[in-house]
């Protein structure tokens, strides 16, 4: 013991505030950058005036829908603290902040339903090898001992949530805290510094208890500690400050701290387990394996447009520093030049000359950088330190702008907004000239759309995307076409046999001849096919039409009048003729579906299966994530647009599905005419 900690981290450091939604993360942002002096007072999220929750899209939903950046001062130290936002629609707005900062403080509750929301945020933090501190929050309101929400929320964690403090109570109200390293009381003041007490006699049995499992914990890495524990002798408290320092940076435990963030208590302890006991820019840079040495690497953990300023592109120094108008090289070896370095405090900045190692800053006008970037200053740019891909979307909507005038707009606002939220995607569907947006559910989508109408004043209408129905026959025909027509001088005459028939599944169109004696000359022949393919875009129902095969089986030609257009012609009335009699049928894309949700509603997940027209495939236990399952299902396209509302309704916000192509089937009745009505011939 007390080698391990190899003492305190002075440089500035970044601090991500995760947690599962509406657990009090911009509470605690707004409550910490009270306590440090960074803003006047405490503002409740009520008041939509946190520093966090700026944006009139964070106030009209009531909840945090980016990460914001704000820095401060403790005793002396910088501290960069990033707000991310809880839901899991918004949850890509962590990931690129995660890879760079040093520590996450994760912001839970005691709220059973909430624990796979927790499970995901751990796991991710695993994923990424970033130390966590669990601040318990909301004691002020909590009816169970902290033991035991300890104990029940402990299947989210991979690693050992290890107590640190426990609350003190009067008639059953939390008024304070005891500190188990300590072996302190502290009284809570609102909006102030707790007051020092000693541990009142008869929570002093208690505290005992408590103490000793966080020491049994810690000795479960530091055979000194366990020796001195067997033989009770009293480890020395610097010793134990130590350890829990080290197995913090190391990621072997998870301390557990505890609080009312909405009355500011608690948070001084927090800052000071984050000031001792924190890694800084220096183990982030080893866990990122960014090169050593003094050069000048920096990574890029988010992107704004703002009103008036226009880029930023939120950093982290992770080694030398950046001076204003550096010309900074891209991993793709481009350069980019800052134009205007930035401290943040949410939405205002302010001028700074040089950012310097372990500052998080925000870098102006780096056009072509995007967030997740690695740059530098070694000339030809250094390999990303980190990856950033997005999950599969799971929701879409088709846009427009409501006047034509804003087409050119729109699609220049939605490139910014893309750019600002990389898991948000944007495509063009064929099929109905349609532009559609997808992302992480309906809300998310919701904020976009408010984005480009609000910040960017351009009313759009949004609808369900168009699925991409085809169509197909169920029966053969032959007919024959004859274009003629005697107008004047030149005339026009085409004249084709055809058979069409259906083909299995998945075939596509298939074009042949059995022309001889030269009935139809070659180059007409081409005609034909072109004339069929050109039809084919849109059959009797209105839809492409698929899996046919086409012979031209005979025809007559004309000296003098045949031509292309003449024998294209003749070939689209055949097919016309044709078709109606071949029993048209309308296919619609069934995708393969993986749903992976927490266990608990595996069957009500599976019921809802069937009412999609759903087939469930099977399910299992999620291979590597314990207390969830896999279902596998297929369903029609048309019934997944919205699967994810439900999804999530089903089991607090964290099920999720991915979905790919598998094949198409047959769609008759009811639901065929609605497609119709809706997109086909009858619309
Ligand atoms: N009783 C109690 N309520 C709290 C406390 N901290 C926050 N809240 C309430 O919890 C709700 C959510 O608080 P936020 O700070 O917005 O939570 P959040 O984690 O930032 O939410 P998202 O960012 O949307 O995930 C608000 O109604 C707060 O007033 C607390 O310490 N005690
Ligand atoms: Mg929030």
């Amino acid at each position: 013991m007390g080698t391990r900690a190899g003492g305190r981290r002075t440089g500035p450091k970044c601090i991500a505030i995760v947690g599962p939604f509406a657990s009090g993360k911009t509470t605690l942002l707004e409550a910490i950058l009270a306590r440090t002096g960074a803003i006047p007072r405490q503002n409740p999220v009520s008041s939509g005036s946190t520093v966090s929750d700026h944006s009139p899209e964070a106030r009209a939903h009531a909840m945090s829908v980016e990460a914001t950046f704000a820095t401060t001062e403790f005793m002396g130290e910088q501290l960069t603290f990033v707000d991310c936002p809880g839901s899991i629609e918004f949850s890509f707005e962590a990931e690129p902040v995660l890879a760079a900062c040093d520590v996450a403080v994760v912001v839970a509750e005691a709220d059973e339903k909430k624990i796979p929301a927790l499970q995901l945020i751990m796991r991710k933090l695993d994923d990424l090898g970033v130390p966590r501190i669990l601040f318990l929050n909301k004691v002020d309101k909590a009816i169970a001992g902290v033991r035991d929400t300890l104990k029940m929320l402990q299947p989210a964690s991979s690693v050992p949530l290890l107590l640190r403090q426990i609350p003190l109570r009067k008639d059953s109200v939390v008024i304070g805290s005891i500190d188990l390293a300590l072996e302190r009381a502290y009284i809570y003041r609102e909006y102030a510094e707790s007051e020092v007490a000693d541990i009142p006699g008869d929570d002093k049995a208690r505290e005992l208890e408590a103490r000793f499992s966080m020491l049994e914990t810690l000795a479960d890495h530091d055979d000194q500690l366990m020796e001195q524990l067997l033989e009770e002798i009293e480890p020395p408290k610097d010793e134990i400050f130590d350890d829990l320092a080290a197995d913090l940076r190391e990621g072997i435990v998870t301390p557990v701290l505890i609080g009312t963030a909405e009355k500011g208590n608690g948070v001084l302890r927090l800052l000071k387990a984050i000031r001792h006991d924190a890694p800084d820019v220096e183990a982030t840079r080893k866990r990122l394996g960014a090169p050593d040495g003094n050069q000048t690497v920096v990574q890029v953990m988010k992107t704004i447009h703002t009103a008036h300023g226009g880029k930023l592109s939120v950093s982290r120094v992770l080694s030398g520093q950046v001076a204003d108008a550096a010309e900074l090289f891209l991993s793709s070896g481009e350069t980019a030049k800052v134009s205007g370095i930035y401290k943040m405090l949410g939405k205002d900045q302010s001028k700074l000359a040089i950012a310097k190692t372990g500052d998080t800053v925000a870098l102006g006008k780096l056009d072509n950088v995007k967030t997740g970037e690695t740059l530098s200053l070694a000339k030809g740019g250094i390999k990303p330190l980190a990856t950033l891909t997005p999950p599969q979307p799971v929701f879409a909507f088709a846009l427009r702008p409501k006047e034509r005038k804003d087409e050119v707009k729109m699609s220049a606002a939605i490139q910014r907004l893309a750019e600002e939220d990389p898991s948000l995607s944007l495509s063009h569907n064929q099929d109905s000239a349609e532009t559609v947006l997808s992302g992480h559910g309906e809300m998310h989508l919701r904020v976009v759309r408010e984005r480009l109408e609000g910040k960017n004043q351009i009313p759009v209408e949004g609808h369900t995307p168009a699925v991409p129905y085809r169509e197909t026959i169920r029966k053969q025909a032959q007919q024959r076409g004859r274009h003629k027509k005697q107008s004047g001088g030149h005339g026009q005459f085409g004249d084709v046999v055809i058979e069409i028939k259906p083909l299995p599944r998945g075939s596509g169109f298939q074009f042949s001849d059995t022309i001889t004696g030269g009935v139809v000359p070659k180059t007409y022949i081409q005609s034909v096919e072109t004339g069929i393919r050109d039809y084919l875009k849109s059959g009797p129902l209105g839809f492409p039409v698929v899996d046919v095969a086409v012979n031209l089986s005979d025809g007559s030609y004309h000296a003098v009048d045949s031509s292309d257009m003449a024998f294209q012609m003749a070939a689209k009335l055949a097919m016309k003729e044709g078709m109606a009699a071949c029993s048209p049928v309308l296919l619609e894309p069934v995708m393969k579906v993986e749903i992976v949700t927490p266990s608990e509603a595996t069957s009500k997940i599976i019921a809802l299966i069937p009412q999609r027209r759903g087939q469930i495939l099977g399910y299992d236990a999620r291979p590597d994530w314990p207390g969830w399952d896999v279902v596998e299902a297929t369903m029609p396209q048309a019934e997944i647009g919205d699967l994810i509302i439900e999804l999530r309704s089903a089991t607090a916000g964290v099920a999720s599905y991915r979905a790919v192509f598998d094949h198409m089937a047959e769609l008759t009745g009811r639901l065929a005419d609605e497609a119709m009505n809706t997109s086909g011939k009858a619309a």
